[in-house]
């Protein structure tokens, strides 16, 4: 049988990827405060690491948005009944809860392709495998791409289809503000009138609840991102020792984000081979890794509206901690009729 998903785009080749992470690793580590961009947290290990979170009782977002997605599936997928259209999603994940989804829509028969878009291709293989063995009636179609490239390539393969873009996990908290705007204005710009996002956030809250969420007592977090200075040693020949660094995260109460850092808890050097250099750190030194910002209900629907998006629903879980926002794109610039009322 073939394979239900079509590879774009590996991304760089292999040498080019090991260049750009040196970079990206050379400038972080050389400004001050010292940084390195969060993307690369998810190598095998930080997939696997980050799987693990994603089941701990104090990692409340992903229950949160399971119970979303369960308590709301039918109004979630209305409005794009009667049509054909595609169910994009950006970073399924192990699918958990895109399949409610899928399951309602396979029910209702709905004429529905599933487009999962990932650039893991590992990724690719489980949520492929996953939505046939589940929803075996399914035309599953994915793409190994990264987000931008993918949607793109669908807007431009299959004008004028309909389509409903999941962008769930609160992802978009990873990003800062300005680039938020940015993927979501691309987002925008590939997409029809009508066409719907159902995208994730999570909500500011209790403090100590996110300080719990982001320093949970099993250390997963802590060996999540304490994988990144062993994926620097792997891949560009580094030689952090990891018992001289600690997992620290914190809330800004500022700009509204959990940021992650790793402290150095001595004066230590660490050599670079790849890049030829050695770094000082002095003791109690952060190295900041990731912000994860956390939204009201009044930035949200700014968000949507600085992006060109009309706000179709919005919904909670029980305790209100998470938002799973449904947006309609628009544009008032139409050569002819809307597709949907
Ligand atoms: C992937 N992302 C939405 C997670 C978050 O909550 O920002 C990553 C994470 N970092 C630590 N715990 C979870």
């Amino acid at each position: 049988m073939g394979e239900a998903y079509v590879v774009l785009d590996q991304g760089l080749p292999q040498g080019d990827e090991r260049k750009a992470f040196a970079l990206d690793v050379l400038t972080g580590l050389s400004e001050r405060p010292r940084r390195l961009p969060s993307k690369y947290l998810y190598d095998d290990e930080g997939s696997r690491l980050f799987r693990a979170i994603m089941r701990l009782p104090t990692y409340y977002p992903t229950q949160r948005e399971q119970a979303i997605i369960e308590a709301h599936t039918q109004a979630i997928i209305a409005p794009m009944h009667g049509e054909a259209f595609d169910l994009v999603d950006l970073g399924a994940g192990d699918g958990t809860k895109t399949m409610v989804l899928l399951k309602a829509l396979a029910e209702a028969q709905a004429d529905v392709r599933y487009v999962p878009i990932d650039i893991s291709i590992e990724a690719m293989r489980g949520v492929t495998a996953r939505a046939l063995r589940e929803v075996p009636t399914l035309h599953t179609e994915g793409l190994v791409a990264n987000y931008l490239d993918g949607i793109q390539w669908l807007s431009e393969k299959y004008p004028e289809r309909s389509r409903l873009v999941l962008f769930l996990g609160s992802n978009i908290g990873n990003f800062h503000k300005p680039e938020a705007r940015k993927f979501l204005r691309t987002i925008w710009s590939v997409l029809s009138p009508d066409d719907r996002l159902l995208i994730g956030f999570d909500l500011k809250k209790d403090i100590e609840r996110l300080l719990a969420a982001y320093n949970d007592p099993t250390g997963t977090t802590a060996a999540f991102n304490l994988n990144l200075l062993t994926r620097i040693n792997r891949e560009l020949g580094g030689d952090f020792d990891l018992q001289k660094w600690q997992h620290f995260g914190t809330y800004n109460v500022f700009s509204g984000g959990m940021e992650s850092y790793l402290v150095s808890r001595e004066d230590q050097t660490v050599s670079l081979e790849a890049l030829e250099l050695r770094f000082a750190f002095e003791p109690w030194e952060p190295v900041q890794t990731e912000y994860s910002y956390k939204y009201l209900e009044r930035d949200i629907d700014a968000l949507a509206a600085a992006t060109g998006f009309g706000i179709q629903d919005r919904f909670y879980d029980l305790e209100r901690d998470f938002l799973d926002a449904l947006w309609r794109v628009e544009k008032n610039l139409r050569s002819g009729p809307s597709r949907r009322a």
